[in-house]
């Protein structure tokens, strides 16, 4: 009583000096008289204020409330969905290994890992050209909290899960849960460990023996000493995406059977890495080389120094500045005589390191399903203790149904993610049917394309939930969004991604499609005799059919209208396929209320919008010309 009646009597004195006393009552007491509401504090300072008709915001003194801030609570106890997914298909002795340990590393990644995620975004990486006695060192100095990622990495088997294979079959989409747990916290370490994962999936596919057994054992150890990470250098100054004539890399052959790699690599992500795999030309006796696709060849390379100190055969030109992910070094590397090893045949490039793409395509998957559950995990929590209007925002019909459709892009986003790693699992352990074979093939650039593209418009919408807060830099909030639009730029754009649909398609005499329509009726077949689920199972029933005459009548076109239609295509197969898990996911004997109402709403969209929009005739060969014509429009 003593200190509050001291602070009463300081108030009034400082009170009595301000320059804006004349502040009109009617505006101070429009707040401080208001009852308290819910989520508001009030304490006995501020009721003494009122007491004494002074004002609240004095000089140091900046009012009594203060939002309250969302709070991460353990992802994975969080996640109802990731749970009871989990609980449908494991065996149940392997879903109570998987269990204890996801919650245990959810309960980690909530209280300390996030926040080493937040000291890596706040701490980017330097690039050290130089000692300080002027001697070239191209040292790109990491934050102690990336390293700590490191550590955590393979203490926590987030690439080795996937080659133990302790859990058969299930071991990637136990693996890729716990990816799924840990990304929005692990300050973009997904990516190193997403290049890392496929490079040991490369080296395994190829054999592992001399020059790669020891980088494998080093990639799928969970011994933090020994774990290495991997770097994967495709793009050059020409871009990524057409790979086969954008790179100049020549590899030149050592007598002893090694290469000596030259040229220049443009983007390398996670620059950090102990070791690469990359592509480049092979230089024959006369000096010239195969252009392009034929041309390359895959190889391994180990980042080293020498006794000096220098990079063995690398110059880091600089460090990209990029508009999100800048936790990871990415960066601009001239190869100088780097000693490499050839992994494939001579011209066999682009067929080895495309093992490496499925598996970073599948991570980057993971990535943007993970930072849509992540950003609706916060909005809920805020939902809960935010204030406005009168009443907390989940009190408000309008925020709810904002993050309920949220949710169901998140959920669908998630099933379709853990089926590729349920296929995929399948595959290495030697179970996958040919259909399952195909799926994989087919949905991995469908899964990545739609996710990439799902994770922008999620994570922009749940910014929005936080109102101006969500704009803030320090709140953490904007970052989740920076990094979320590299996901469909990097491992192949959404066009890029396309055109793999269409080629996996032609290069598969359509059994990549014969296997998505049997497998999308076997899910269906589920929901037989389940009257609620009528009107989705009706819905995907009629796309599906919508699909099957595009497809007919697109093989009896020209191959550009075909390219045309090739990104509403992939997008009709994400959105049937999707709709029709959500329904057998909600046909499932445990299901809840909330698995039919999301696969309800799901299929409320138009699932086809291939078919709708071949019925606008917007594929037709004057279409081109018009698009450019817009594009270009110089008409005023
Ligand atoms: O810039 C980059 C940043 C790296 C950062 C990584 C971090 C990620 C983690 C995120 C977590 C947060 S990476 C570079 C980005 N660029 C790409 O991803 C490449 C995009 N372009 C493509 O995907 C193209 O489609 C190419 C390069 C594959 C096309 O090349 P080609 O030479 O025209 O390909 P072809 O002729 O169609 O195929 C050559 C062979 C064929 O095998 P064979 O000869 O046996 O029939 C194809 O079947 O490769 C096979 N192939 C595939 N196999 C091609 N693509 C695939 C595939 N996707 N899956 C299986």
């Amino acid at each position: 009583m003593l200190v509050c009646s001291a602070l009463l009597k300081r108030h009034v004195a400082e009170g009595c000096h301000r320059s804006w006393c004349g502040v009109p009552q009617l505006l101070i007491h429009s707040r401080s008289a208001s009852v308290a509401e819910p989520g508001t504090r009030r304490s006995d300072e501020e009721q003494l204020w009122e007491a004494a008709g002074t004002l609240p915001f004095t000089r140091a003194r900046i009012g009594s409330f203060f939002q309250e801030r969302p709070v991460l609570k353990n992802p994975f106890l969080e996640d109802s969905l990731l749970r009871g997914y989990l609980r449908r298909h494991l065996p149940h002795e392997v879903n109570r290994a998987v269990f204890s340990d996801l919650c245990a590393f959810g309960e980690r990644v909530a209280e300390e890992v996030d926040g080493w995620g937040r000291e890596c975004e706040v701490t980017p990486p330097r690039l050290l050209h130089y000692d300080p006695w002027g001697c070239r060192v191209d040292h790109i100095v990491t934050s102690p909290a990336w390293k700590r990622m490191k550590d955590l990495s393979a203490q926590e088997g987030l690439v080795a899960i996937g080659y133990e294979r302790s859990f058969g079959q299930w071991s990637r989409v136990y693996q890729m849960s716990k990816l799924y747990i840990f990304s929005p916290s692990s300050g973009l370490y997904t990516c190193p460990l997403a290049m890392t994962d496929g490079a040991a999936k490369v080296i395994q596919s190829i054999g592992v023996s001399w020059p790669v057994e020891e980088a494998y054992s080093h990639l799928t150890t969970r011994q933090p000493e020994r774990f290495w990470t991997s770097g994967q250098w495709m793009t050059e100054r020409q871009g990524g995406s057409d790979v086969a004539s954008g790179t100049e890399t020549v590899a030149i052959p050592q007598t002893d059977g090694s290469y000596r790699l030259h040229g220049f690599k443009w983007f390398t992500s996670a620059t950090d890495a102990d070791m690469t795999l990359t592509l480049a030309r092979v230089q024959n006796q006369m000096g010239t080389t195969t252009p392009g696709s034929k041309g390359l060849s895959l190889f391994y390379a180990e980042v080293s120094r020498d006794e000096n100190g220098r990079l063995r055969g690398i110059e880091v030109q600089r460090l990209k500045d990029k508009l999100g992910t800048r936790q990871m070094p990415t960066a601009e590397l001239l190869l100088d005589g780097l000693p490499a090893y050839r992994l494939s045949e001579e011209g066999r490039g682009v067929a080895s390191i495309a093992n490496m793409l499925t598996i970073t395509r599948i991570h980057n998957s993971v990535s943007a399903a993970a930072a849509m559950r992540r950003v609706l995990q916060l909005a809920r929590d805020y939902a809960t203790r935010r204030t406005a209007f009168g009443k907390l925002l989940k009190d408000h019909p309008l925020h709810m149904q904002t993050l309920a459709r949220m949710e169901v892009e998140t959920r669908g986003a998630f099933l379709l993610v853990m089926d590729v790693c349920r296929l995929l699992g399948r595959e290495e352990n030697g179970v996958a049917t040919q259909l399952d074979t195909h799926l994989l093939r087919l949905l991995t650039p469908v899964v990545k394309l739609y996710t990439g593209k799902q994770a922008v418009a999620v994570v922009s919408e749940g910014l929005e939930s936080f109102g101006g807060q969500g704009y803030i830099e320090d709140t953490g909030l904007p970052g989740l969004l920076r990094d979320a639009q590299v996901l469909s730029i990097w491992e192949g754009t959404t066009n890029v991604l396309s055109l793999d649909v269409l080629r996996c398609v032609a290069r598969s005499s359509g059994m990549v499609l014969h296997a998505y329509f049997t497998h999308t009726q076997t899910l269906l077949a589920s929901a037989s005799g389940v009257s609620s689920m009528a009107p989705a199972v009706k819905a995907v029933n009629k796309a599906l059919s919508e699909l099957q005459a595009f497809v007919q009548e697109a093989a009896t076109k020209s191959p550009d209208y075909l390219e045309l239609a090739a990104r509403d295509l992939a997008f009709s197969l994400a959105r049937i396929y999707i709709g029709s898990l959500l329904i057998d996911h909600a046909c499932w004997k445990g299901a809840s209320p909330c698995d039919a109402y999301t696969a309800l709403r799901w299929c409320e969209q138009d699932l086809c919008p291939v078919a709708t929009k071949q019925g606008r005739g917007c594929y037709e060969s004057s279409t081109p010309q018009l698009d450019a014509a817009l594009v270009f429009d110089q008409n005023y």
